[in-house]
């Protein structure tokens, strides 16, 4: 056997961005054939280590369920009835189809969806932009994942910058506060554990005992703390509180580098832990004891990551966690401050601008084009023309790199909308999701190791190259393929629309050495060499200071200062709703073998992940008269979900648990997690509230 290596780079929507290693079969005559795909051990971040998803990213690759050959609807919507078309003809169809929306609506009557199903700069950010852009079609605020986390730094600090979480090797205390890392960002556990045998302490703040959670142990003084989901804030104020009542302010450097110190001291003087103990449901002493060992067991690293902003105040959650660090003067150290995604250093080495080309908006020559949130998909797609969101009324869908079906929330609203005759799908897919079994055509799309692109990390700061190892299968093509054929097919000759892929890194990467990319594999992002984004004291917010009251917010209608609102989905915001539906559901990841939606149809992975369940403590279920195992139905007013039960001791008495992820046909009744899940938008920030959603639950 001949065969060779090719070195790439996970395009998952991960915060470890693994390198890889395909070893390649070239022997004479046969397509070449990826045989084995290993973690590259000389990575700098994943030093060889893939994860239970990837492992076996090759029976995604070969999977017989792949979609090879363009298709056309020939059943009901939903019904996943199709015919193999070619390409000519399928994007013939799709051509006269979009013309006669816009003919009939205009372009803005066309939404393009898409997330990070492959977050490579081609994959995610290459030609759509300037396709849909010189189109004129409605806009896409892509919101779910992160954005709400960098909107509420952003009031505090000017930037969502922070620490490289690798800086947490230097920390002494280590808060890890709504985030699982040992699940979701599992490349970061040896940092976390090298600083532990250094003698570091370790906090783990979430309303789930997750597995990150069980690696505490009481014994080396580490904590688990179990608040009620979107209660945080009213913590973070009594921390505040009992950190200035005892005087362990780093006064000098709050006097130097902060605004609106005496303000935020108003805010939070009432904020007594006895007052957030009934909010959070936390013992007071604990949360009195976190603020001391917050200020004195030095430095003091948090990481988070994007669970906790998954709540109606989600972004403020985030505005008021980045004034702990000012107060004590964590950011002077190293190993002090917070520490979240790092995407934005990656950023410095792009020129999106160049890559999304908004000036071809123009160079169409249509009215401007509006943006819609994703997270309202169901109800953009039941709104007729000129009704609210914003006038919705979309004709014709474009679906690539997601799977909304399963992924945003309200999702039988969605489906409603998918049912639509008048609503032409496209959806470009591996894999006939949810999603693509409503489309009108879909079309077959290329897995990472079947083009070159670039990965740029959020969780880590090596920008990755990713080299195709084979060819695309059967009539397979990449994002950016897809949006130059659909270009011609629409008679389009803006030429920057059909520029290469080599041409779209170099543009987008100007001060990048492609070769030297190419050659060793990774590059890291500038990012200070002491390891202290904030070392030099100055901020990016208006004044330059850390702002704890803040103009900005004021004018944009929210309080000045970190405040805790209770979502309205809650115990707390709306009683009556909650007398109907007394139990919180929260739907995490929660499968070491999946990825999102992006694995559980495959044969060594859902399988071995057992079903979807709901989870709930054993007092609740026997309150309800349900069994461990028995079949239960869990509703609101959005949907009514059937699932096995799963007594569980991680919970909390009123917490309920559905693990995400799981597509229709693994459900009992079709139903999946997202279709009780509620789509109130954040306070601000535009990300959205799964996490605020109320049910009840019964025996079936
Ligand atoms: N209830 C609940 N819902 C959630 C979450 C939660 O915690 N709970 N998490 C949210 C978060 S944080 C996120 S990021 C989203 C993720 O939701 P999605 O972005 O939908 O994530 P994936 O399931 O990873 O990927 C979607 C699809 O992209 C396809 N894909 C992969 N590579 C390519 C490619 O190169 N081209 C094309 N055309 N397609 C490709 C895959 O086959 C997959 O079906 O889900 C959100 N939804
Ligand atoms: N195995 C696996 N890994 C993944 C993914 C996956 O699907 N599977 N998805 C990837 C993606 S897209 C992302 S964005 C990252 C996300 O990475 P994380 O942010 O670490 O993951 P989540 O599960 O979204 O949320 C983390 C935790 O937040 C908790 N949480 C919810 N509400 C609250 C709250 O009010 N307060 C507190 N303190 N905690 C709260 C949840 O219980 C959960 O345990 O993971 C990535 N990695
Ligand atoms: S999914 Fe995440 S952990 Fe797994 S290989 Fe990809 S980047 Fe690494
Ligand atoms: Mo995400």
């Amino acid at each position: 056997m001949a065969t060779r290596t090719v070195h790439g780079t996970c395009h998952h929507d991960c915060p470890d961005s693994c390198g890889w290693s395909v070893t390649v079969d070239d022997s004479a005559g046969a397509a070449p054939v990826a045989v084995k795909l290993r973690g590259n051990p000389d990575h700098p971040y994943s030093a060889g280590e893939l994860c239970p998803k990837v492992n076996r990213f090759l029976d995604r690759v070969y999977s017989p369920d792949r979609v090879l050959h363009p298709l056309r609807r020939i059943g009901p919507k939903g019904s996943g009835q199709f015919e193999e078309i070619t390409w000519d003809d399928a994007l013939a169809e799709i051509a006269t189809r979009l013309h006669a929306v816009i003919d009939e609506h205009g372009a803005q009557a066309v939404l393009p969806f898409s997330d990070a199903g492959n977050q490579s700069l081609l994959a995610m950010m290459g030609l759509s932009g300037r396709f849909f852009g010189h189109m004129g079609a409605t806009k896409l605020d892509r919101n779910i994942c992160g954005p709400t986390v960098g909107a509420g730094m952003r009031m505090t600090n000017g930037t969502g910058r922070g620490m490289d979480a690798l800086e947490l090797e230097h920390s002494q205390l280590i808060l890890l506060w709504g985030t699982n890392t040992r699940l979701t960002n599992r490349h970061l556990w040896p940092t976390i554990e090298t600083a532990r045998s250094r003698g570091a302490r370790l906090v783990v703040v979430d309303p789930i005992r997750t597995i990150t959670a069980e690696a505490i142990d009481p014994d080396r003084g580490d904590r688990f703390i179990q608040p009620l989901p979107g209660t945080d804030i009213a913590m973070m104020l009594a921390m505040m509180h009992v950190i200035i009542r005892d005087g362990l302010t780093d006064d000098a450097w709050i006097g130097e580098h902060t605004e609106g110190y005496d303000e935020l001291r108003g805010a939070v003087a009432d904020w007594t832990p006895t007052r957030a103990a009934v909010v959070t449901d936390v013992d007071a002493d604990v949360i009195e004891q976190l603020a001391i060992d917050y200020a004195t067991v030095r430095p003091a690293g948090i990481r988070t990551l994007i669970g906790a902003e998954h709540h109606e105040n989600g972004a403020m959650f985030f505005r008021t966690l980045a004034c702990l660090p000012a107060l004590t003067g964590a950011w002077a150290e190293r190993g002090g401050g917070i520490a979240k995604s790092v995407g934005s250093y990656a950023d410095d080495l792009v020129d999106v601008v160049d890559v999304v080309r908004p000036d071809l908006e123009v160079a169409g020559g249509r009215s401007p084009a509006r943006t819609l949130n994703m997270s309202r998909l169901g109800r953009i797609l039941t709104t007729p023309h000129a009704g609210e969101p914003a006038g919705a009324g979309i004709s014709a869908f474009v679906v690539w790199n997601c799977n909304p079906l399963v992924i945003v929330p309200n999702a039988e609203l969605i489906r409603a909308g998918f049912e639509r005759d008048d609503l032409f799908t496209v959806v470009h897919e591996q894999f006939l999701t949810d999603t693509a079994q409503y489309a009108d055509i879909v079309l077959p799309a290329t897995t990472q190791i079947e083009s070159d692109d670039v990965v740029l990390p959020w969780g880590h700061l090596w920008v990755g190259w990713n080299a195709a190892a084979i060819a695309p299968p059967g009539e397979a093509c990449s994002n950016t393929e897809l949006f130059r054929r659909l270009a011609a097919a629409m008679g389009y000759t803006e030429p920057s629309l059909f520029d290469d892929d080599a041409t779209l890194l170099r543009d987008a990467l100007p001060g990048v050495d492609l070769d030297e990319l190419r050659r060793v594999g990774w590059i890291r992002a500038p990012y200070p060499a002491d390891g202290r984004p904030f070392g030099d004291g100055r901020f990016d917010t208006p004044s330059g200071r850390v702002e704890f009251a803040s103009d900005q917010l004021e004018r944009m209608g929210q309080p000045r200062v970190p405040t805790f609102v209770a979502p309205r989905e809650g115990p707390a915001g709306d009683p009556d709703l909650a007398a109907r539906y007394p139990l919180q559901l929260l739907t995490p990841k929660h499968h070491t073998r999946f990825l999102n939606s992006g694995y559980s149809q495959l044969p060594k992975h859902g399988p071995a992940e057992g079903g979807p369940f709901v989870e709930l403590v054993a007092d609740d279920a026997a309150a309800r008269g349900l069994a461990d195992g028995a079949l239960a139905r869990v509703w609101n007013d959005r949907a009514s979900v059937a699932l096995p039960v799963r007594i569980t001791d991680r919970l909390r008495p009123g917490v309920a648990a559905i693990p995400f992820g799981w597509w229709r046909h693994q459900h009992p009744d079709g139903k999946v997690a997202n279709s009780l899940t509620n789509d109130t938008l954040t306070e601000w920030g535009g990300g959205v509230a799964y996490s605020d959603t109320l049910v009840e639950i019964e025996a079936l």
